[in-house]
């Protein structure tokens, strides 16, 4: 089939012509569909009967161009058949936590999925004063099981190099590697900066050589380090949340990277929507940074006992990854010297997140939503002093413990 563009209009026809959605819904005469999508990149549409309002489903589509800009910036639709085939992926690892996919339409680059209708995004909700006691947990539980099931210490070694190439996501690449990795530190045409942003704060990371060097590692680890299958993008506003369940959701931005990415990106998020309600101030407002910050530390101790432990399961007959362990302890140390490394990359990474978000395009609403300019721009100066740290200070910080005291300073 020919590619077109699905209107609100043409949904209920193109449901009915797919055989799982026959089963799926009664009838097609009286759907209701609204298109919602608010992100950057595609056409999201929520269907369901008004007749009977349990049949639901959204649709999702990929234009051949950034939906954002409009057709002034091309972009292959490739990158649905991707996002399909890690949804598929993560949802058989994590069914608890991924949405199910009906239908996925490689001509027309769409895909039909589980609705979440008690769910919302966690920015929005976190932003509304909401906290979520099972999140960490269940991010934890995604990031581990995620990380450890695509890798080499999992996988075969055919299996594993066959996933990269099913996974090679050259075009949304690119868009991080310029946006995240680069575009923020060269004073690009695509950064947006507060007015009121004192040009020493900018300056501070653009035209300081020990951010750069340190920047430029971890772009240089981002492309060439094909250590897993990564969702790539996981911000607050790719999850979805309940008083109960937490789903993983949007990851267009799959492709083989470094595990800290994923985890980075993560712990960057929280601690900007800290900096955000730091700004807002008021009891509601603490109480939410209370639960940031400890989601996040919750996220990576939990992660890294999950992953560990996946990984010693595995290894436990003592055939391990690097090799038969002879005296013991040498597979254990390679585990640990692995997860030093990983909690490394992981604050790197976050530091890059937190620059990219304040200087760079496409901002986090909680701190670019903060009205008055002078209060914004406060909130941007303390997140940039914690991206400064948490890329110049990697190595050396052992405790999450610490970090968090870099938040609060
Ligand atoms: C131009 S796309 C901008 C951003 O939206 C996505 O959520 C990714 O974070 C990407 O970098
Ligand atoms: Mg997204």
């Amino acid at each position: 089939m020919e590619f077109r563009r699905l209107t609100e209009a043409d949904v209920p026809a193109y449901l009915q012509s797919i055989p799982a959605m026959r089963e799926r819904f009664s009838d097609f005469d009286d759907l209701e569909v609204t298109e919602v999508g608010d992100g950057n990149l595609n056409f999201v549409y929520l269907v369901s009967n008004r007749r009977q309002p349990s049949e639901t489903v959204v649709l999702k589509q990929a234009v051949p161009y950034l939906r954002v800009v409009g057709e002034s910036w091309p972009l292959t639709r490739h990158r649905m058949d991707i996002e399909t085939a890690a949804l598929r992926h993560f949802r058989a690892l994590c069914p608890q936590h991924v949405p199910e996919v009906f239908h996925g339409d490689a001509d027309l680059s769409a895909c039909v999925m589980e609705r979440l209708g008690t769910h919302r995004i966690l920015r929005g909700a976190l932003m509304d004063g909401h906290t979520f006691e099972n999140v960490a947990d269940h991010l934890s539980t995604f990031m581990a099981q995620s990380l450890f099931y695509g890798s080499d210490l999992y996988l075969g070694f055919d299996a594993k190099k066959e996933a990269v190439k099913q996974y090679t996501n050259i075009e949304l690449c690119k868009i991080t590697e310029d946006l995240i990795f680069t575009h923020p530190y060269d004073d690009s045409a695509t950064n947006a900066y507060n007015p009121a942003l004192p040009r020493e704060a900018i300056d501070g990371i653009q035209r300081n050589p020990l951010v750069r060097a340190a920047v430029g590692e971890l772009k240089y680890a981002f492309m060439t380090r094909a250590e897993t299958l990564l969702h790539g993008d996981l911000h607050v506003g790719s999850v979805m949340v309940n008083a109960q369940e937490t789903f993983v959701i949007d990851p267009e931005f799959a492709f083989y990277g470094p595990m800290g990415f994923d985890v980075g990106i993560l712990l960057a998020n929280f601690f900007l929507a800290w900096h955000g309600q730091e700004a807002r101030g008021g009891a509601s407002a603490i109480a939410t940074q209370g639960w940031l910050l400890e989601t996040a530390a919750q996220c990576w101790d939990q992660f890294a006992q999950k992953f560990m432990a996946l990984w010693q399961q595995q290894e436990k007959d003592g055939q391990g990854f690097t090799g038969r362990d002879l005296d013991g302890l040498s597979a254990q140390a390679f585990r640990e010297s692995f997860m030093r490394r990983l909690w490394n990359d992981s604050l790197g990474f976050a530091g890059c997140e937190m620059v990219r978000r304040v200087l760079g395009l496409a901002k986090v609403a909680e701190i670019a939503g903060i009205e008055d300019p002078q209060t914004r721009a406060k909130a941007e100066v303390a997140a940039l002093r914690m991206a400064k740290r948490l890329l110049l200070q990697r190595h050396e910080v052992s405790s999450m413990a610490q970090v968090l005291d870099w938040v609060r300073a």
